[in-house]
């Protein structure tokens, strides 16, 4: 793997509507974000992705593009665009956009012309289909959202176009060249600006097995999930690296794929040395337990499961790319409230958590509100509910015979609004996020979590990712933590994750070790420690017996060790 300049980094995800709201609306803007840079620096962050600022109808939150070259004004203009791109500059900071291109807004000018027009050339730059009252639909796939991914072309009995997210997401056509190069020319006009790159959104949905087909079906509604579809697709490798020749290499851009259901031999065409994307993030750990069948029937994740998953990913990276470490997105719910078991959500948990996922080879990034240990929040009722995708899984749920009580929550659990509730920088009214009515409720434990709280207690979250973020930095170590071999050390401990990163070159190794456990245990060391870069719980110095060559590993403790 060649050496990159963003190896060395550390990357935020900012949920705009979320962050910080600078004109009163309860809504997070630009000139928010602008005004926070100081503190992004502050923490240590290099690189930011921003969801979606593009104008949008916001039917699922900004992921529905109506117009790729503007800002929706709910976010601000692009003149505030601008001032963050040299603002961030001036910081040594980068920004990502979302690349959102599997589909836009059905309030898209192509769209509303596909419907005046569905054979003209526009209507090309989606699927529409011919379906005569009284026919089937070309095929019964079940959307992501609920229901059948077919909805009727406005203003035409007989034609349906096709949407693998919501119905105000129509699918744009990418066997069709015109469509491509109109996605070429927008992100060259964006990469122009300024921007350092792009995340991207969902992208392995934009090639589809064709001709449409029936899969069996997985649910009473007579339809089928989308997966045995991409499974099939084939061919989604020549459009992914016309993107990169055409868009991002001249550019020399940094992206990171939104990439599920990769087959496992495309890992090198992906994020190779020459591959589509820069980075993907690691999905491993986040699918783990879901199932097709709904929320209800969702496995828990446990620190073993929840290690294994990691370290899977670890093992089949090796030296072949720089993977995408999370805990959390915006699809997601919080990190500590799904990886931490129940009644162990503390802050010495948290940053056990932190230290594990953080330290692992790849490019961690921190979303939003994580670095303070934000946790999900709980819903009274469906109405307090924003998401799109939430509101199906909790109809899904009902339908299934789960009472409104439970259903609420696994709302309370999966849903992604527990990662979209406002920031909170302080104990003050609504956080600190909005001096009018935040669009989304905010978790009410702001009062006891907040930005501005950690940032005088040098125990705190915020302070231990900020020690985090520079021990991976310190050039003492970095080039072992970014790029040392990562080797697994007592696999098969139950609540026990623990590994190496060694440098082949220069023979520093240095151990991390995680306990998840409520009871203290002894480990067996192999090497002598010759200094403990970091601990979770201070007070607790570990007890090292150099005859036994052991170490005595507290209750949830963390500990990163020079051997
Ligand atoms: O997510 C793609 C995706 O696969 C998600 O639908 C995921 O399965 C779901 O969020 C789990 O609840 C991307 C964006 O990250 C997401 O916010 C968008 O809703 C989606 O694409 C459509 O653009
Ligand atoms: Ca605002």
């Amino acid at each position: 793997m060649k050496k990159q300049w963003w190896h060395t980094k550390t990357a935020y995800q900012i949920y705009p509507k979320s962050f910080y709201d600078s004109n009163g609306d309860g809504i997070g803007d630009l000139q928010g974000i602008i005004s926070k840079l100081d503190y992004l620096k502050y923490l240590g962050i290099d690189i930011i992705w921003l969801s979606p600022i593009y104008i949008s109808p916001l039917a699922d939150q900004g992921y529905d593009i109506a117009d790729y070259y503007d800002i929706d004004p709910r976010f601000g203009t692009m003149e505030d665009m601008d001032q963050l791109l040299r603002e961030a500059k001036k910081r040594d900071m980068y920004v990502l956009m979302d690349l959102v291109v599997n589909h836009c807004s059905d309030e898209h000018i192509w769209f509303k012309k596909a419907c005046e027009d569905p054979d003209g050339r526009y209507g090309k730059y989606f699927y529409i289909e011919t379906v005569k009252p009284g026919e089937k639909l070309p095929c019964n796939w079940r959307s992501y959202f609920g229901g059948p991914v077919w909805e009727k072309l406005p203003g035409h009995e007989d034609k349906y176009y096709l949407h693998v997210f919501h119905k105000k997401q129509p699918d744009l056509n990418w066997e069709n060249p015109l469509l491509r190069e109109e996605v070429y020319k927008m992100v060259n006009w964006w990469l122009d600006r300024g921007l350092a790159g792009f995340r991207i959104d969902a992208i392995i949905n934009i090639k589809k097995a064709l001709p449409f087909k029936d899969y069996p079906a997985d649910r009473e509604d007579g339809l089928a999930r989308i997966d045995q579809m991409l499974h099939e697709a084939k061919g989604v490798g020549v459009f992914l690296g016309e993107l990169r020749d055409r868009c991002f290499a001249p550019h020399k851009a940094f992206t990171v794929g939104e990439v599920f259901n990769e087959k496992p031999e495309e890992l090198p065409d992906f994020i190779g040395d020459n591959g589509y994307f820069s980075s993907m993030f690691d999905f491993e750990e986040t699918v783990f337990g879901s199932s097709p069948d709904g929320w209800h029937k969702n496995l828990d994740i446990t620190p073993d499961d929840y290690r294994d998953c990691v370290f899977r990913t670890q093992k089949k990276i090796g030296d072949i790319a720089f993977i995408s470490n999370i805990i959390e997105n915006h699809d997601e719910p919080r990190g500590v409230s799904r990886y931490l078991p129940e009644g162990q959500r503390d802050d010495a948990s948290k940053k056990l958590l932190a230290t594990v996922y953080f330290l692992v080879k790849g490019l961690p990034w921190i979303y939003q509100g994580q670095e303070l240990g934000m946790e999900n929040t709980s819903f009274a009722g469906i109405e307090e509910v924003d998401d799109i995708a939430s509101v199906n899984a909790y109809q899904v749920s009902l339908s299934q015979g789960v009472s409104v009580e439970e259903a609420l929550g696994f709302v309370g659990k999966y849903s992604r609004d527990n990662a979209r509730t406002p920031f909170q920088w302080s104990a003050e009214a609504n956080a600190g996020f909005t001096e009018g009515i935040p669009w989304l409720k905010l978790n009410p434990n702001y009062t006891s979590i907040n930005l501005a709280d950690q940032q005088e207690d040098p125990d705190s979250v915020f302070n231990y990712y900020r020690a985090l973020i520079a021990l991976r930095k310190n050039p003492e170590y970095c080039d072992t933590l970014v790029y040392g071999d990562f080797e697994p050390f007592l696999e098969d401990s139950h609540d026990l994750m623990a590994y190496y990163r060694s440098n082949r070159e220069s023979g520093q190794r240095i151990l991390v070790l995680g306990n998840f456990s409520t009871s203290s245990r002894s480990i067996p060391l192999s090497f002598t420690v010759q200094k403990i870069l970091l601990n979770n719980i201070p007070g607790n110095v570990p007890e090292i017996d150099e005859k036994t060559g052991t170490l005595r590993l507290e209750a949830c403790q963390a500990l990163v060790l020079l051997m």
